[in-house]
């Protein structure tokens, strides 16, 4: 039994003012304006609930914490079938499982879900609406997810350190052991209920010999505890996996999928895994990626691969989650022909309708790695087969690491909204990933975590909208990404209209960092290893496979079938040749599918280079009108938010300028073509 209410932020190392920030959207700031007060409380004071169990627990801990901050006191809660007034929690076993509405009547609100935790979801809507002083007097509110699986990946190592981490250490590992006090754990499991996140992987997707024991005694202890708390939650845990583990832990000689001993191993070890920890979801698995080892080394393929441990981990309901983000990282920048854009397709879509029902592949969003601007995967809408999910990365690795302001949501609504033509017009990503178009066992969609031990979670309080947009969004892609901007900025920092000045700041942001770095659809230019600031030839001679082959002619990288890589090819046929066609290529991806001279008109009109120049100029004007914007609210929010993002602010100006003025350079040199406007470049 809980003694604490676990709706109270409970860290005590922070201070009262990072403890603001630590709030992140659940603020529950004090409601002062009566007429709302009361309209509102009067159905909030007795919560009448029809069962009790952890998940529920949770909710009223949560309804308990918040109308305490927000109206200075906590509801009465009676265990009854029924009641005509107050706040009524209720299970309904013929809604779906996550479905829940919220309907108010003269008297009362009733929260009616398919399970605990579609009421803990129902809870935490009706406090949203609140804090965002919604009426809640007339609701008739229908909700289900669109994605049965919200999951959010985490690249944390037992170390403590956090793989592509801009928001401080894990708070999940120290010195290669789990962190002992766990309220930073419910805490976070909180707000990521709060947003409907449903499933969680806890540990980096590179599985490094430490963390491959983390399905031995050595941590399964510690692994049960921290399902128990995200289990409060409605979230489940799943751990990334070593596909060495029988070499690494098992003391074998081999982890080849068909071999009877390596079968065993994992016979073996799931069923000690699953006596140890129940409610595991299953496993997530990086194989033959980036140095990580593979079926590939024993001549055997991924669905060999994926479905040895698939069936390993089928009787306890487990999932395998495989991802497909398999590419050659020892290319030959000489070798033109090898293109890494068509690696996930061409190892995969063989196997489509070769895995069990309990695999899932993974697919990056788009076809490189988590670029600020590149073409939808095509295996997305190319696997008719196969369960899948898509992959998104909240971490800003390649769009400023938390140190720009960059809202990822238009980014990620442009995907989901992308249509593939895979069954016909009108075949949407977004109804691909939720399993509606193929008719999928498992479907969803995960994303890589953006969270650290920081005081505000997310190192740029900004960042917190990312996470805060991620979960709102995979519950409803529909929704756009102004209603999500906004109503995160009225939990976040208030109601009053002027926050909704930072609207102006946050929607074009994505826009801004794309005007002042890689141009056009390229992508990097970025230093090697940390990813972070201009370096325009910084992969450009490595094994990596990202080039952007500028010459004094022109750039680009001809994908095409007819004279490139091909790689259009992979698309269905409307989208092969809108990509195929430079008369009909998007500008914005014009140099990702080929190769151009600088003079190349684009449909704007403007040449390639004078559309570089004119980008990287109006870019960094983007980013000074962002600051005049933070500075006009320096009265309204609170000093540490405000010198936070006023900091950040700063310094993505300065780093704004850097790229303006290295691309710039960059391109003025190798062309020769001065700007039509005459503005410095060096
Ligand atoms: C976890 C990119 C990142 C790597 C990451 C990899 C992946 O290459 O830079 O840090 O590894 O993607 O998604 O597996």
């Amino acid at each position: 039994m809980c003694k604490h209410r676990n709706g109270e932020w409970l860290v005590d190392q922070l201070e009262e003012n990072q403890l603001t920030s630590y709030r992140a959207w659940l603020q529950y700031q004090a409601i002062k304006v009566q007429s709302y007060k009361q309209a509102t409380t009067r159905y909030l004071s007795i919560v009448t609930v029809t069962k009790r169990d952890e998940v529920i627990d949770r909710g009223l801990d949560e309804l308990d914490v918040a109308l305490d901050a927000m109206f200075g006191y906590q509801p009465a809660v009676h265990l009854a079938d029924h009641n005509e007034t107050g706040l009524a929690l209720l299970c309904d076993s013929s809604y779906q499982e996550e479905a829940y509405t919220i309907e108010s009547t003269e008297q009362r609100i009733s929260i009616t879900g398919g399970s605990s935790r579609a009421i803990l979801y129902g809870i935490f809507h009706l406090l949203r609406l609140i804090q965002q002083q919604e009426p809640v007097s007339q609701l008739s509110i229908k909700e289900k997810p669109k994605n049965s699986i919200r999951m959010i990946n985490h690249w944390d190592d037992m170390d403590g350190s956090v793989e592509r981490g801009y928001a401080g250490p894990s708070f999940f590992y120290k010195d290669y052991q789990f962190i002992k006090d766990r309220q930073r754990i419910h805490d976070y499991a909180r707000l990521l209920s709060s947003i409907g996140i449903n499933a969680l992987t806890i540990n980096n997707v590179n599985v490094h010999q430490i963390e491959s024991k983390l399905i031995t005694d050595m941590y399964l202890a510690d692994v049960k505890q921290t399902s128990d708390i995200f289990n409060q939650y409605g979230i489940t845990v799943y751990l990334s996996i070593n596909y060495a583990a029988p070499i690494e832990i098992g003391g074998l000689d081999s982890a080849d999928p068909l071999e009877t001993k390596v079968i065993a191993f994992w016979k073996e070890t799931v069923k000690h895994v699953y006596q140890k920890v129940p409610k595991l979801g299953g496993f997530l698995v990086k194989a033959d990626s980036e140095n990580r080892p593979g079926p590939f080394t024993y001549g055997r393929n991924h669905a060999e691969g994926a479905n040895m441990l698939a069936d390993a981990i089928a009787p306890y309901g487990g999932k395998v989650i495989w991802r497909c983000f398999v590419y050659n990282c020892k290319q030959d920048w000489r070798d033109r022909r090898t293109d890494r854009a068509r690696a996930a397709y061409d190892h995969f879509m063989p196997l489509d309708g070769q895995f069990k029902d309990n695999v899932v592949l993974q697919v990056k969003n788009g076809p490189m790695d988590f670029q600020v601007r590149e073409p939808v995967s095509p295996l997305i809408g190319g696997l008719q087969h196969t369960n899948q999910f898509l992959e998104f990365q909240i971490a800003q690795e390649y769009l400023g690491q938390q140190r720009h302001l960059v809202y990822l949501i238009p980014q990620w609504k442009e995907v989901l909204a992308f249509d593939t033509y895979a069954k016909g017009a009108g075949t949407k990503v977004q109804d691909i990933v939720s399993g509606d178009v193929f008719q999928n066992k498992i479907a969803g969609i995960a994303a890589v975590s953006n969270v650290g031990k920081d005081y505000n979670w997310t190192g740029h309080t900004m960042a917190q909208l990312n996470l805060y947009g991620y979960g709102r969004l995979v519950w409803n892609p529909n929704l756009t990404a102004e209603e999500i901007a906004l109503e995160w900025i009225k939990q976040t920092f208030g109601c009053h209209p002027e926050y909704e000045k930072m609207m102006e700041m946050i929607m074009p942001s994505w826009e801004t960092y794309e005007n002042y770095t890689s141009p056009l659809g390229i992508g990097w230019m970025v230093n090697v290893n940390h990813h972070y600031g201009p370096n325009v030839d910084g992969y450009e001679y490595m094994a990596w496979g990202t080039y952007h082959f500028a010459d004094r002619e022109g750039l680009g990288v001809d994908r095409t079938i007819k004279t490139g890589t091909g790689y259009t090819g992979q698309y269905h046929p409307e989208n092969r040749e809108l990509y195929e066609s430079l008369e009909t290529c998007p500008d914005e991806l014009v140099l990702f599918f080929h190769h151009v001279p600088y003079t190349h008109k684009l449909k704007s009109g403007k040449t390639v280079i004078q559309h570089i120049y004119d980008s990287h100029f109006k870019g960094v004007m983007q980013v000074e009108a962002m600051i005049e914007t933070w500075e006009r609210l320096q009265d309204f929010v609170d000093q540490q938010r405000y010198h936070d993002v006023k900091a950040r602010l700063d310094h993505q100006l300065a780093s704004a300028k850097e790229w303006r003025d290295i691309i710039n350079t960059y391109f003025y040199r190798k062309s020769g073509i001065e700007d039509q406007q005459g503005r410095i470049i060096y």
